[in-house]
């Protein structure tokens, strides 16, 4: 029986995500298993596999059979909730979710990544339809260096490169779905304020050189809105969202 097979995760995930839990051993996107209307928030699809997993912007995102964590979390925030900080948010908690269960030190690459030193483990996709938010998580946990995709921009890496270890995803996906509730909530009574301390201490791009429209600068804090602060090289400061910024190739994390 596999580490992610229903009747094995009911007993490790936490009462309040997770339910229902649709898993599959293969499918397209498991973004698209939560497309039905009538789910409720908390909804999980998880897949061994993904035929067509994909990133952000059209882009792909790949996987080795039975070796990533690749889950879709259905979330219902109150209407005025400023969606593009849940990638933050999620981030977050997938980010304190690896160091514990892993034991590995991790940052966020604002707006949506998950390094393990300057190496890529995780890649977060947020996708709103009406008041519904579809977040997609993809992890690498057990894939081993031939494993993982070459070429890519930031350079991949999973738990078990990191560590020389394999884990259970199981227990992985339970730790995950445990910190995007803790964190979730604390955003929806604080707002990202109250994740900005520690978001700030694991802020992966901080200090790197950046492109914001054709102009070049240097990354700094995660601002309280979620906005990313750039200091610009011929002086001044901008705040920029998500997709704004470009990260140049020679300093790619
Ligand atoms: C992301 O996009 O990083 C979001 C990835 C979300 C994947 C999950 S899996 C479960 C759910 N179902 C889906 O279909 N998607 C979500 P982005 O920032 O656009 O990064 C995509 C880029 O990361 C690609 O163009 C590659 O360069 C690189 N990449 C692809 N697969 C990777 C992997 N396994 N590990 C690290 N980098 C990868």
């Amino acid at each position: 029986m596999t580490d992610l097979a229903p009747d094995r995760v009911a007993a490790l995930l936490p009462g309040s995500l997770g339910t229902p839990y649709l898993y599959a051993e293969r499918t397209g996107s498991t973004q698209d298993v939560l497309r039905d209307d009538h789910l409720p928030h908390g909804a999980v699809a998880v897949a061994e596999h993904q035929t067509a997993g994909r990133g952000r912007s059209g882009r792909v995102w790949e996987d080795a059979p039975s070796q990533a964590l690749l889950l879709s979390l259905l979330l219902r925030p109150p209407g005025a909730a400023p969606l593009p900080q849940l990638s933050l948010v999620a981030g977050l908690a997938v980010a304190r979710a690896l160091e514990t269960v892993a034991g590995v030190g991790t940052r966020v690459k604002w707006p949506n990544d998950v390094l393990v030193g300057d190496e890529k483990v995780a890649g977060i996709l947020l996708e709103a339809s009406g008041a519904k938010v579809v977040c997609g998580i993809g992890v690498n946990v057990n894939q081993d260096l031939s494993e993982l995709p070459p070429g890519t921009r930031t350079p991949a890496t999973s738990l078990r490169v990191a560590t020389g270890r394999t884990f259970d995803r199981g227990v992985l996906l339970a730790a995950v779905l445990t910190e995007i509730g803790g964190c979730y909530d604390r955003w929806l009574a604080d707002g990202l304020a109250g994740l900005a301390e520690e978001l700030e201490g694991r802020n992966g791009l901080r200090g790197r050189r950046v492109r914001v429209d054709g102009r070049a600068g240097t990354a700094g804090a995660i601002a309280p809105d979620g906005r990313l602060t750039v200091v610009l090289d011929g002086g001044g400061s901008v705040l920029v969202e998500s997709g704004e910024v470009e990260v140049p190739a020679a300093e790619a994390v």
